[in-house]
């Protein structure tokens, strides 16, 4: 047993040493195994972020969010929770997914918006949702995930599920009304859940800094009764351990948890983003010693489970693999424009359904090459 972290944490809670090694009482925190399936899952990551944002150049995609540099924070949480928690993520979780084991297809065609989309195609780009890998559906409006960890929890509760609920916000978005709604509720209701902000220093291009005028967003636990911290969150052994620990007293009956997990956005915000005009070179530089990437490296080599041929033989497999899934997923065809009209409504109304037969005839009319729009 590792000591237990303390309920409420003035200075971050870290394990990785600079070389990459952890004191004998955090080894068992992971497995060589998961070691080793935690930098694949990082490779894979990287890999992603740069096929899909050059992919997004090539205006062969709508729309791309990277998780570079946020790494530790986003697997680590998935890492820590049983495979039925669900994880109502925010958007820039990849790495939930891919810890989880969703197929790359299933990413892709949801990416796409293609004919096998589960939404077919009715969500923006990293709107995902798979319920069978209890991951619910992402959505646009920012923090309304919050309050819906909130309740999940407190009806998992009432239904003895044993499931805790985990939502994912930056740190703008623990600005919102909705951090309030839901961090009250699960309080007072003693909602099994965890609120974990992944504070990378930028709301698209604002900082941080104006986000809260108190010493952290941690503090905030104290206020809703419930206890707050902060973790290095480029030091996936200490995410692992804290949101562990947040789910083990959810589990007992103890009641939600606010994390605080310090760390950076190494690339834009989105592809609709140019960071250079809100931050400095040198700001960005400083934050790639803190790569959660190379320090996990480091660890892997500190078990001696993971080395620099292992990690080109994992890259050069895994690329291969995502440069073949997304040719076999570009070539599947849109949804059937009909899709538009279904899945929403048991019954459709006559009204409706003259809608329907109207657009589907000029749709028709269109492709036939005669209709032209007025
Ligand atoms: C209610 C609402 N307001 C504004 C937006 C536009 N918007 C999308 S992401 C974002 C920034 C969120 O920043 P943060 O919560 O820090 O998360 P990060 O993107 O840094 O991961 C904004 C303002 C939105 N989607 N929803």
């Amino acid at each position: 047993m590792t000591e237990p972290s303390p309920i409420h944490s003035a200075a971050p809670i870290q394990i990785l040493g600079e070389d990459g090694s952890c004191a004998d009482e955090h080894r068992g925190l992971l497995s060589d195994e998961q070691v080793v399936q935690a930098l694949e899952a990082m490779v894979l990551n990287r890999i992603l972020d740069r096929r899909l944002l050059m992919l997004q150049r090539q205006g062969r995609l709508g729309f791309w969010m990277t998780s570079r540099g946020e790494e530790a924070t986003i697997l680590g949480a998935a890492v820590a929770l049983e495979p039925e928690d669900p994880i109502f993520l925010s958007y820039r979780e990849l790495g939930c997914l891919l810890w989880r084991q969703i197929p790359l297809a299933m990413i892709f065609n949801q990416l796409i918006g293609n004919g096998r989309d589960v939404c077919l195609g009715r969500q923006m780009p990293v709107h995902y949702c798979y319920r069978e890998w209890s991951i619910p559906s992402v959505s646009a409006p920012v923090g309304t995930q919050l309050p819906h960890a909130a309740g999940f929890g407190y009806a998992a509760r009432l239904r003895g599920t044993g499931q805790v609920a985990l939502a994912f916000c930056g740190e703008g978005t623990a600005s919102q009304g909705d951090f309030h709604t839901a961090l009250n509720f699960a309080g007072v209701f003693a909602s099994p859940s965890i609120f974990l902000i992944r504070n990378n220093g930028y709301a698209i291009s604002t900082p941080e800094s104006v986000q809260t005028a108190a010493e952290s967003l941690a503090v905030r636990g104290e206020g809703y009764g419930l206890p707050g911290l902060q973790v290095d969150g480029n030091d996936l052994l200490a995410v692992v351990k804290v949101v562990g620990e947040a789910a083990a007293r959810a589990r007992a009956g103890d009641g939600p948890t606010l994390i605080e997990a310090l760390t950076y956005r190494m690339g834009a915000h989105s592809t609709a983003d140019d960071p250079s005009a809100y931050r400095s070179d040198e700001e960005a530089e400083a934050w790639t010693r803190l790569d959660p990437f190379e320090r996990l490296k480091r660890h892997g080599a500190w078990r001696g489970v993971w080395n620099e041929e292992l990690e080109a033989e994992t890259h050069a497999r895994l690329d291969q693999r995502v440069v073949s899934t997304l040719a076999e997923c570009e070539k599947i065809p849109p949804p059937r424009v009909e899709t538009l009209f279904e899945g929403v409504l048991e019954t459709v109304s006559p009204q409706l359904e003259a809608q329907r037969d109207e657009y589907l005839a000029m749709h028709r009319r269109r492709s036939e090459g005669g209709y032209e729009v007025p």
